[in-house]
């Protein structure tokens, strides 16, 4: 393990002390000046149109797809309607999008001008999870001041001021009041909204004036256990609406600097949320490394924080616009998560899903059965989420425990693990499967069984049965198939499961957002490799070739870790097919030691994986004999 001396103890001490979250930058504000932009009616109209153009045709356009829902304003006295744009979350990923904002409502004018009524901030997304969240690039391409909001834990709220003075509260995709449910998001965030400003003596109409006077929409939080719970607790001194970001209602990405935003939350009664600011992009890290270590900052668990930057394609020239990214801490926000997953489990009378901390999360579940029994009110409010952070800290306080340290337990579960590993990829033909496996079972001397050599009827169980005969013979196999359906990972995870009940499924997904890159990539790939093989010589041969990789990408469906059949996996490890093979079996050899310790003891020399990966390349001849 990595050991630590005085002088770097002194140094974290020190970072530790220097950062705390503060609700006081509001005092930093004076200086600063609020961005403007006004709307322009025409550029809105082209947003519209195109956003338009995207929902009609819907998936097929290749482009992205987007969903438009018309809302009408209840409390406008002129009869307002507004249209919700929800796009799909991969699709934020994909470039020339009319715009990245994530939560926008538009609206026409009494004059029938279009206008932005409400705009959400850019979708961001978590440290490493796009290439443009890894460090190196966050390093190259971003610049300070850093600024960490508090990751609030409940539902975003929008507000905004519509031309004839209503004042319009929106959540992320709709506003108003529903009928299924008794209290909608938009009007909880209302309610609050109203007994706030009655607190300082204001009005909605205010309110609604002072936000369209500046072009803007405000963004909040909205933490309430009364009305919802999540996994952080709110308790009444603590519910509220957390105003965290103000942006200019443009289709581009401009917000305000967050002193101003603290200073508006402070004149008009929303709470403020937590902020540091850090100007150098080194002192990011570390202090949130630190921080993720605890998954507590200032005696308060914290689900993570969102960093507000600025970013440029031409970093040192310019120019440079808002861009934000998340950091979610891991622990002990996710053992939360599992024990209220398995808590309503148990209650609707389901096998609880325990994928990690396995036994403090038996015995957890052990105590929760008890007082689930002894009193029944208890399982109903739980289902409605209340009480679950009151059971939880029970529990904790029961085995005289914090919550970091139950996390931080060494799972016997996965630490047992030694054997029984199936590796199973999720991915489009030419993403490197073969290779990957080819060099794993050189280097661990693990079995590799490739669905192209199974011919003839019935491949699917036949597939499984080999899979499940080369475990006896190793402590782990690579089941190579391509698995692009979800249908195909339901019958290998199902069939596995009923033969065999210690084997662990570890998806190895090949993620697919970039798809026209891994459309490059991998048709370059297997089109150099029918240069060196015969079969695929002829042009045509080609096209066909071309034809087959495209019907592959096109059943492709995404692992979802959340969803069946993907929550059957014990472990996702998410690939990048177009990154190559020898970054990608670093990637699961490092993350199979994470998960199992006892499984892959160490991580082999980068010599050695280089090794493997030249030996997959050059000595194995891919067998063409299915395509
Ligand atoms: P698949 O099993 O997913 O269809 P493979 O057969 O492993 O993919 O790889 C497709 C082709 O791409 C093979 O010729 C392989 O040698 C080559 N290849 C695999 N990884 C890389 C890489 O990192 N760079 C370049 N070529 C690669």
């Amino acid at each position: 393990g990595s050991h630590m001396d005085g002088t770097a103890e002194k140094q974290r001490d020190s970072l530790a002390s220097r950062y705390k979250a503060s609700t006081d930058y509001a005092k930093d504000a004076e200086g600063l000046t609020a961005p403007y932009v006004s709307q322009d009616p025409q550029e809105t109209a082209a947003l519209v149109r195109a956003l338009d153009d995207a929902a009609k045709k819907g998936k097929k356009s290749g482009g992205f797809s987007v969903k438009k829902t018309r809302y009408a304003v209840a409390s406008s006295p002129t009869g307002a309607e507004v249209d919700s744009w929800r796009f799909n979350d991969w699709d934020y990923k994909k470039p020339d999008l009319p715009t990245y904002a994530r939560g926008l409502f538009t609206t026409r004018t009494q004059h029938g001008v279009p206008e932005i009524a409400v705009r959400g901030y850019d979708k961001f997304f978590n440290i490493d999870e796009t290439r443009d969240t890894a460090w190196s690039a966050i390093r190259e391409r971003t610049k300070g001041p850093y600024e960490l909001t508090l990751k609030e834990n409940g539902c975003i709220i929008f507000i905004s001021g519509l031309e004839d003075g209503t004042l319009l509260v929106c959540s992320k995709h709709s506003t108003g009041d529903r009928s299924d449910v008794a209290l909608s998001h938009s009007s909880a965030g209302e309610k609050h909204l109203e007994a706030q400003l009655e607190r300082i003596g204001k009005t909605k109409e205010e309110l609604a004036r002072e936000l369209r006077k500046r072009n803007a929409t405000a963004v909040a939080e909205l933490c309430d256990d009364s009305f919802e719970e999540h996994i952080l607790a709110y308790g009444p001194d603590k519910a509220g609406l957390y105003l965290h970001g103000i942006n200019l209602n443009i289709p581009e990405f401009i917000t305000y600097p967050s002193p101003l935003v603290q200073k508006f939350a402070e004149d008009w009664g929303f709470r403020k949320t937590g902020l540091i600011i850090i100007d150098n992009i080194d002192d990011v890290k570390a202090f949130l490394e630190e921080v993720a270590e605890t998954g507590a900052h200032d005696g308060r668990d914290v689900e993570g924080f969102v960093i507000r930057c600025k970013k440029s394609t031409n970093p040192g020239v310019g120019p440079y616009h808002d861009w934000f990214f998340k950091y979610k801490f891991e622990e002990p926000y996710l053992m939360y998560r599992q024990w209220r997953e398995c808590t309503k489990a148990l209650i609707s009378g389901k096998q609880p899903k325990i994928k990690k901390h396995v036994k403090i999360t038996e015995e957890y579940l052990l105590y929760a059965r008890k007082r689930l029994a002894a009193d029944p009110k208890l399982a109903k409010l739980y289902n409605q989420n209340h009480g679950i952070i009151k059971l939880r800290n029970d529990f904790l306080e029961y085995k005289n425990m914090k919550g970091t340290d139950a996390a931080n337990l060494e799972d016997d579960g996965a630490a047992s693990v030694t054997r029984d590993i199936i590796l199973v990829p999720i991915a489009t033909i030419g993403c490197g499967k073969t290779t990957l496996g080819v060099a794993l079972t050189k280097l661990f001397g693990w079995g590799h069984i490739q669905n192209d050599n199974i011919t003839g009827s019935k491949r699917p169980p036949r597939f499984t049965k080999a899979v499940l005969d080369e475990l006896n013979e190793h402590p782990a196999v690579f089941a190579d198939r391509n698995n692009s359906m979800r249908q195909e990972r339901k019958q290998l995870l199902t069939d596995v499961k009923m033969q065999h009940t210690t084997a662990r499924l570890v998806a190895l997904h090949f993620v697919h957002d970039d798809i026209n890159t891994v459309r490059k990539v991998t048709q370059e790939r297997v089109i150099q490799r029918g240069d060196n093989h015969q079969t695929i010589q002829a042009a045509t041969d080609v096209n066909k070739v071309i034809g087959i990789m495209e019907g592959f990408i096109h059943r492709f469906e995404p692992c979802d870790p959340e969803k069946d059949p993907d929550e059957g996996f014990d472990a996702v490890i998410d690939l990048d097919p177009t990154a190559g093979s020898r970054e990608n079996l670093e990637v699961v050899i490092r993350e199979l030691h994470r998960l199992y310790p006892n499984f892959v003891k160490e991580v082999p020399p980068a010599e050695a994986m280089d090794e493997a990966i030249k030996f997959a390349m050059e000595s194995y001849k891919p067998d063409l004999r299915h395509i």
